[in-house]
């Protein structure tokens, strides 16, 4: 079996997230933990007593409100995992290892793409620490935990008030066995525009200081010469580049020639030839049929001498068919969601997948018992998040008509029902389909979905048709990141743009055909630095620095709300949303395993002004916060 040997942690307490490693593993660097006070906390939660949460206003409750229990773990010895040979080895000795492996290796998708695809994104850090020291002890051969990335960093911040480094650096620290695993966007970093060579550099420095080891790197447009960087920097940061080939359309559909298999060939070999560790298939949108699927894996695996990744999504309901074919045809590893977290537009479940391989010749030799258990633990988590749970019931065919990736479709949907044409969902899913053949069949994932998925909402929401569209004579104001995407500056799509439209889109602006890393400016990073530290109350780390230059205005919006209530991550979710109910009373551990007990009294009626007072304890020390009431 994987077992590589065991190392003995006298210390670790299992379920307790805040027992530090860092003397037994000081290659992980930490960060260190946001000075948060009782106070400033207390301040937060009274301004959610009285006013609630935005985030939640007019969404469903959970049915009850309270923290979620992990199950009981034992303290013991904890084996080494696939994040020891990395670091003893080197990122090709992990490839080498997992090419040579029997049976195919698995990630879990639960701490990043499944709530990504089911929740918005919305899973917070604290839910996610109390289950990790359960992965680190019950399931040390994971291939990886993809736990960053894609749009949890954006999310973090702007929704949920949290550092997503923090998160990073935690759950890393709770899972030192464990390969941490992120979603990059090559040159878009984390975020929907190219960013400069330089920043994408430094983005991804920091992401494998805090402790990424695995970067899923894709382009949206499928092009390889904007994944070079990324190839590259993470190459030499010494951790595992998998490049993905992003799946669209159907392979084995002869009207639908442009992504055969000889394109994907094509691209496998350029991502080998660049460097890449693993190949990645990155079927975002679980277009992958069983078929199709076994014929790629098969060619691919005779073509490039790299071992395989598959990750897809469960829409069409059919994608754990897919993937047992492509663990037939030899597939290395692929990916699934915890069972309470799995289905629909997020990943095929993984209970079940191992149970479905047990007693086989790819038998993953996960414990069923514990998948079930950690599962269990999620599915509480969820219940707190009712207000975020997307009103689809099934799994649908029509996938195959509008392409659109887990990620999206959710979201996409949302937006639709917030521009009051929820009910005509179905014409939006077909002018999707409409706009994608338009713009040339193109690969559609973050960010060039989003080029088409403005344009087909446009495209309802007016009245306009795909015929209106192209037509040269109708005059249409395109939504900005359609004019940018015409532009090339997200890159260039397989076979280019087609010319009328592009033509038309740009009116008379000229397109670049370059990388556009190429012709962006570097940023002064010190000179950022700089700037940042004299512009707010506290200094920023490098790690601030990374957040800002993703995303200025949401970091800095974050960073006020770290002023002025300290790190609200450490809250339990039904507080962080819903407040607390007079006498309820909170224990919050802080930085350095301090705990704090804010008990919660009551509240007066506002007064002239409007402000009500709230009266609390913390640590039996009363204390009052005068709060207006907005509503
Ligand atoms: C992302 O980029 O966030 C994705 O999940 C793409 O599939
Ligand atoms: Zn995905």
């Amino acid at each position: 079996t994987f077992l590589l040997g065991l190392i003995s942690h006298p210390q670790f307490v299992g379920g307790d997230y805040n027992t530090r490693f860092i003397d037994d593993t000081p290659e992980l660097l930490r960060l260190p933990r946001r000075k948060s006070n009782g106070g400033l906390l207390t301040e937060f939660i009274a301004d959610v007593i009285v006013n609630g949460n935005a985030q939640v206003q007019g969404r469903p409750e959970p049915r009850v409100r309270r923290t979620p229990l992990p199950p009981a773990i034992v303290r013991g010895e904890r084996p080494d995992g696939l994040r020891q040979m990395l670091q003893k080895d080197g990122a090709s000795a992990v490839a080498g290892w997992l090419k040579a492996q029997p049976v195919p290796q698995i990630t879990d998708t639960t701490f990043r793409d499944a709530h990504q695809s089911l929740l918005a994104t919305r899973f917070r850090t604290a839910d996610m620490l109390r289950i990790a020291p359960h992965y680190s002890q019950w399931l040390p051969n994971l291939f990886s935990v993809e736990s960053w990335g894609g749009a949890t960093f954006d999310v973090a911040m702007r929704f949920l008030n949290e550092d997503p480094w923090q998160r990073l650096s935690d759950l890393s620290e709770a899972m030192p066995n464990l390969m941490q695993q992120m979603l990059l966007r090559s040159s878009n970093g984390v975020g929907y525009r190219n960013y400069p060579d330089n920043v994408v550099r430094y983005f991804i420095a920091q992401s494998a200081a805090a402790g990424v080891d695995v970067f899923r790197i894709f382009d949206c447009l499928n092009w390889v010469e904007n994944m070079r960087l990324a190839i590259d920097t993470v190459a030499e940061s010494g951790k595992l580049a998998e490049a993905a080939i992003c799946y669209t359309g159907d392979m084995l559909d002869p009207g639908r020639s442009k992504y055969d298999l000889k394109y994907y060939v094509t691209m496998a070999k350029q991502l080998e030839a660049a460097g890449a560790h693993i190949l990645g298939i990155k079927d975002m949108a679980g277009l992958l049929k069983p078929a199709a699927a076994s014929l790629l894996v098969r060619t691919l695996k005779e073509e490039v001498s790299l071992p395989i990744h598959f990750h897809t999504h469960d829409t069409s309901g059919a994608a754990a068919a897919s993937i047992l074919a492509a663990v037939e045809a030899g597939v290395d590893a692929f990916d699934a969601a915890m069972d309470s977290m799995s289905g629909l537009t997020s990943q095929p479940n993984l209970g079940s997948l191992v149970a479905t391989l047990q007693n086989s010749d790819k038998d993953c030799g996960l414990d069923l018992n514990a998948i079930r258990r950690i599962s269990d633990y999620w599915e509480e988590v969820r219940g707190q998040y009712a207000a975020f749970e997307p009103d689809v019931r099934s799994g649908a065919s029509e996938v195959y008509l509008h392409e659109m990736p887990g990620g999206q479709f959710t979201n996409l949907k949302e937006q639709a029902e917030s521009l009051g044409i929820g009910r005509r969902w179905h014409e939006v899913a077909r002018a999707y389909a409409d706009v994608n053949l338009a713009f040339g069949d193109i690969v559609k994932v973050t960010p060039s979905s989003k080029v088409v998925g403005d344009m087909a909402l446009m495209m309802v929401t007016a009245g306009i048709t795909i015929d209106d569209v192209v037509n040269p004579d109708k005059e249409i104001a395109f939504p900005e990141s359609v004019v940018s995407f015409f532009a090339g500056d997200l890159g260039q799509p397989p076979g280019g743009f087609p010319p009328a439209l592009q033509k038309k889109v740009l009116r008379g602006r000229q397109p670049i055909t370059v990388r556009p890393g190429s012709q962006l400016e570097s940023v002064d990073l010190d000179k950022e630095h700089a700037s940042l530290n004299k512009a707010g109350r506290t200094p920023v780390s490098k790690y601030d620095l990374a957040s800002h230059l993703m995303y200025p205005k949401v970091f800095e919006e974050f960073r006020n709300h770290r002023d002025v209530f300290g790190d609200v991550s450490v809250l339990p979710t039904h507080v962080y949303y819903y407040g607390m109910e007079p006498r309820e009373e909170l224990t919050v551990t802080m930085e350095g395993g301090r705990q704090v007990v804010i008990h919660y009294l009551t509240s007066t009626e506002p007064n002239e002004h409007g402000y009500r007072r709230l009266f609390f304890e913390i640590n039996g020390q009363p204390s009052s916060v005068r709060v207006l009431d907005r509503k």
